[in-house]
């Protein structure tokens, strides 16, 4: 691989990893991926943490968490329990460190920017790749500055921001591109309201998102304890973008997603009144300290409203325990809501479905269809504030309009970390693999492609909509034989089962296809069904680097037109795509049809090295990386 002559973007880069973390949904195959390559201890400092999968219906999950226990102590990775927190709450807490990398098996990695990190989501293969030592391949984004003036008025949050920022740039508006945020009004963002922006800036489809570090990293470092991890970071004087947005914090209203986009975006007055059934607070994007602060402060005296349900789950164990301590917790379980652990919960369908028809408000970053688990829910995405205000009046409200006190960081946080076990790296301990852990499956060499259509999509089709989550499909995620009978199954039911008796075929997708999470099941399953190829309008980055690390070929039309010239089981041969080569266009024959259109790839040349080897696990196998 060519190494850049400058850093423009669209050049690739090879990007040194300091900081890896895993979690137990994607975790389980990056470590089974990580075992067959031969390496005897991580490279990078890294935490595998357990916190999606956390329900435990059956041993499934349980015997992953065993797994993840016995394979973290045996190549020197930190272990974060089940209880211990949501990923991105306790790496902010505990590890990230202002100017270091951060490569994650999670989509909302990039909270680390929030403390000045270049904290990257990836897929499972690739962060075993970084935890082997090897630098992560990536496409030298463009930046975006954006620029805050102004200060936030009382009853509107960090969330409002990153909402604003997504009714402007859309789902797919951040693909190849950081965002970096200055200006006057970032010094009154604490570190976890900046990590809200961050985290939730991957539903822009972003690289990531960066914030500087300043006086407020240093409170938020040496009330951790961690005031030694801090140093100033900024970008020059001089810096030039490729864009500059501005946003007036003072002009900023209460703001909501409403269903079924992170970036349908709405102000909270436009659909003020709604009536509601249920409110879920917590998440990688609302679950601080501060946060539940705000909605104890909120809560305080007051009572849920009768016909709602009104959830929270804590960011970390050290949020739940400080709120014991502060008192809010006491305010919390006096008006009425409902407790669950600190982990992701709600978020991924684990539980908490909202009832027939119902209308759930959630301080969540995602409100993709079906995502919660009932698939005629209407989920909007909003504040904490707006979330505690509303759950008390049973309606829809505006935060602005009531008072309450708002919180800020506390003199010091509570430090135990007694939940994450240090490893010993002791090899005569067995690796323990309960009988739901498959093997990964492993791509076959490129070969010519003459297979029917499996399915066909519109766009932005997530990776929710290709391996949902929720409590009956995650306890597969160890298990992708298993698993792959739920691909797709939200849209088409008939998928998994028409690819085995078609011995697989091709996907054909709009734009932005496959954007959300990182699960590289979404790509393994496909894989496994024999899919051999995806032809698209255009990609989400983490699902396509995914795509080509199993071997499937990530094709665009050369004509977004002859989309719709295809139909469901049509017969494709795609000439020549066997010798598969760089800045090629290639003919597809439709041979139901009879009629023939143009695809187009802008593979690199390493990309193209690893489907023409079946994937990236061979490649590694035959010691190309
Ligand atoms: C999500 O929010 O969708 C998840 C669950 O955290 C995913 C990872 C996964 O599917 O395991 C993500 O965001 O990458
Ligand atoms: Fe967990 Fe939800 Fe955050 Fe994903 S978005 S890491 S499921 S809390």
């Amino acid at each position: 691989m060519a190494e850049p002559t400058e850093l423009k973007a669209g050049n690739t880069i090879r990007l040194v990893i300091d900081n890896t973390l895993t979690q137990d949904a994607t975790g389980t195959m990056a470590y089974l991926q990580f075992e067959q390559m031969g390496v005897d201890k991580v490279k990078t400092k890294a935490v595998s943490y357990v916190d999606h999968n956390t329900m435990q219906t059956g041993f499934m999950n349980a015997d992953d968490h065993k797994y993840l226990q016995s394979v973290a102590n045996r190549y020197g990775v930190l272990y974060s329990k089940a209880g211990n927190g949501i990923c991105h709450q306790v790496q902010l807490e505990r590890f990230d460190k202002p100017g270091e990398t951060l490569l994650g098996s999670d989509s909302h990695t990039p909270t680390g920017g929030g403390m000045a990190m270049i904290a990257i989501g990836a897929g499972g293969l690739d962060v075993a790749c970084a935890m082997a030592g090897i630098p992560y391949t990536m496409t030298l984004p463009e930046v975006v500055n954006v620029k805050l003036t102004g200060e936030l008025k009382s009853g509107v949050s960090a969330k409002d921001i990153i909402l604003k920022v997504l009714e402007l740039k859309t789902v797919k508006g951040g693909v190849n591109k950081i965002f970096e945020y200055s200006g006057e009004g970032i010094k009154s963002l604490s570190v976890p309201e900046r990590s809200t922006i961050t985290n939730m800036g991957a539903e822009l489809g972003a690289t990531t998102s960066i914030f500087p570090s300043d006086e407020r990293t240093r409170e938020f470092l040496e009330k951790q304890g961690r005031g030694d991890d801090y140093s100033p970071l900024a970008a020059d004087e001089d810096a030039v973008y490729d864009e500059v947005i501005e946003i007036n914090l003072s002009e900023l209203e209460p703001l909501l997603a409403a269903p079924h986009s992170p970036d349908n975006v709405k102000k909270v007055s436009e659909v003020a009144g709604t009536k509601i059934d249920q409110v879920c607070i917590g998440s990688c994007t609302n679950s601080s300290y501060t946060d539940l602060m705000n909605v104890a402060n909120i809560l305080k005296g007051k009572k849920v409203h009768p016909d709602v349900s009104l959830t929270i789950s804590f960011g970390s164990k050290q949020v739940l325990n400080m709120l014991a301590q502060s008192g809010g917790l006491s305010d919390i379980i006096a008006s009425g809501a409902r407790l669950l652990e600190a982990a992701c919960g709600p978020c991924i369908g684990m539980g908490q479905s909202p009832p027939t028809d119902g209308i759930s408000l959630r301080t969540f970053n995602r409100n993709f269809y079906g995502r919660s688990g009932t698939l005629s829910a209407g989920v909007y995405l909003v504040s904490p504030e707006t979330a505690a205000v509303s759950a008390i009046n049973g309606y829809i409200s505006d935060a602005t309009q009531v008072e309450y006190e708002k919180a800020t960081l506390p003199d010091s946080f509570l430090i135990d970390d007694s939940g994450i076990l240090q490893p010993d790296c002791d090899f005569e301990k067995p690796l323990i693999k309960g009988p739901n852990i498959k093997d990964v499956p492993v791509g076959k060499p490129l070969a010519p492609i003459n297979k029917k259509v499996m399915i066909k999509v519109e766009d932005n089709i997530t990776t929710d909509h290709i391996i949902p989550g929720g409590s009956t499909v995650l306890p597969f995620r160890s298990n992708i034989e298993k698993i792959s009978e739920f691909t797709f199954s939200q849209i088409d039911p008939e998928f998994a089962l028409r690819c085995l008796e078609n011995d697989g075929g091709i996907i054909i997708g709009g734009e932005n296809y496959g954007q959300g999470s990182s699960r590289e099941h979404a790509a393994l399953a496909p894989l496994y069904l024999g899919i051999k190829a995806v032809i698209t309008k255009s990609y989400a980055r983490i699902h396509k680097q995914n795509l080509i690390n199993s071997g499937i070929i990530p094709l665009v039309f050369v004509n977004n037109s002859d989309y719709d010239s295809i139909d469901l089981l049509d017969e494709l041969e795609i000439i020549d795509i066997e010798n598969l080569a760089i800045d090629t266009q290639y003919t597809v024959l439709n041979k139901t049809k009879n009629t023939q259109f143009k695809v187009a790839h802008d593979l690199t040349e390493e990309q193209i090295e690893i489907i023409k080897n079946g994937g990236l696990l061979n490649t590694i196998k035959k010691g190309n990386v």
